[in-house]
Order: structure tokens, then sequence, then C-alpha cells
């Protein structure tokens, strides 16, 4: 099993925290990709990361490669998830897309943070990680981290590694704590964003 990656890429990091989570033994595959690597765009034209590729096929978007884990891999499936870990899922991947639109959003428009769209997204990006902070996610020492709590802390990782303390960055101290718990743990702590 190979699995593209970037070493920022927060879409990147939730499958290999799942893989490493899982003990699924597979490749990782550092590439830029905005290089367009013949490699890459085989397995996806869109030339984004992560991409996997396991048994002949090539899948990617970080979500349906985690649906495509849980069933091809059923001995290491995480726990059903409840409807508020569906929902804690929803609020922190839609942060994440913001997040990833104003990342983009830049190389097209340097100003783009303070554009109206920058500013949306960093709107929405604010309001989630209030609303998720107040939900107080928490996680049971002993168990594997939920892919509500993962795609949580690789959120909050993510904002702070590219926003810092930014004035708009909310107190977030219950998702602080979550993140500083998970990131004891190999999967979180080898795979931090860092500037390649
Ligand atoms: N929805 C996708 C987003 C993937 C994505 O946007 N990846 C970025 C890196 S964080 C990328 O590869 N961008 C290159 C591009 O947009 O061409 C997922 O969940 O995997």
């Amino acid at each position: 099993m190979k699995l593209f990656i970037s070493s920022t890429s927060p879409f990147a990091r939730i499958v290999r925290i799942l893989l490493q989570e899982k003990g699924i033994a597979h490749e990782e595959i550092l590439v830029d990709p905005w290089a367009s690597p013949a490699a890459l765009i085989d397995a996806t034209p869109t030339g984004k990361v992560p991409a996997l590729v396991d048994a002949g096929v090539a899948i990617s978007h970080s979500l349906l490669i985690a649906q495509y884990l849980e069933a091809a891999y059923p001995e290491q499936a995480l726990a059903v998830p409840s409807a508020c870990e569906m929902a804690q899922s929803a609020l922190a991947f839609g942060a994440l897309e913001a997040f990833a639109s104003i990342i983009i959003g830049r190389r097209t428009r340097p100003d783009f943070d303070d554009a109206p769209v920058g500013l949306r997204r960093r709107g929405a990006i604010e309001d989630a990680l209030q609303r998720l902070n107040a939900g107080t996610p928490t996680h049971t020492e002993g168990s594997m981290p939920s892919l509500a709590n993962i795609i949580t802390v690789v959120l909050l990782d993510a904002v702070r590694f590219r926003f810092g303390n930014a004035h708009w960055v909310p107190d977030v101290p219950a998702l602080d704590a979550l993140s500083n718990q998970l990131n004891q743990r190999v999967p979180f702590a080898s795979t931090r964003p860092v500037l390649a």
C-alpha cells in the first residue's frame, strides 16, 4: 500500500494517523502536489494529496480513504461513531476545508486572507473552533482515537502551524488539552506539520 502525502497537508495527516493507529503497513511517498509528479497524477487527476494506492486501486480524498480502510481492513475498524461524533467530524472537517481554501487562495491572491472570501473562511474556522471547544471533546487513554478527535486535532494543529496565535484565533483550552494529549501518541507526534 502506498500513500502520497506532503509534509504539511492536514488531509494527508488524517490518513497517516489512521494508518499508524490501525497498524496497517504502508509506504509514504512524500511529494510536492503543486509540482504534479507523474505518479501522483496517475493516481488522481486532481493532483491532490492524500492519494492511496492499494490492491490495484487508487483512492483520493481523506474521508473516502478513511471509509475504504474501514471496509477493507475490518479487523482494525474504528468504533462506530455516535451522532455527536459525526457532528464533531463534520464541524472539524468543514473548518479544515475553509483552512485549505485560505492557503490555496493565497496562491492566486496574496491578500486573500483579508479579501471577502478569505474573511468568510476565517470566520468559519473561528466559529467552528469555538463550537468544538464548547463541545469539549475528550479522549479515553488506552483506546483508539475517534475519527472526530483525529480531525479536530489535525485542524487545531494546522491552524496553529499556519496562523500561530493570530488575533482572530479563539482561546480553545479544551482543544489544546486534547491536542496535547493525543500528540503524546506516536501517530500524531510523527506527523505534525513541518515545512519541507
Ligand atoms: N478534500 C480533499 C482535499 C485534499 C487537498 O486539498 N490537498 C491539498 C494539500 S492540503 C493539495 O494536494 N492541493 C494541491 C492542489 O490543490 O492542486 C481531501 O479530503 O483529501
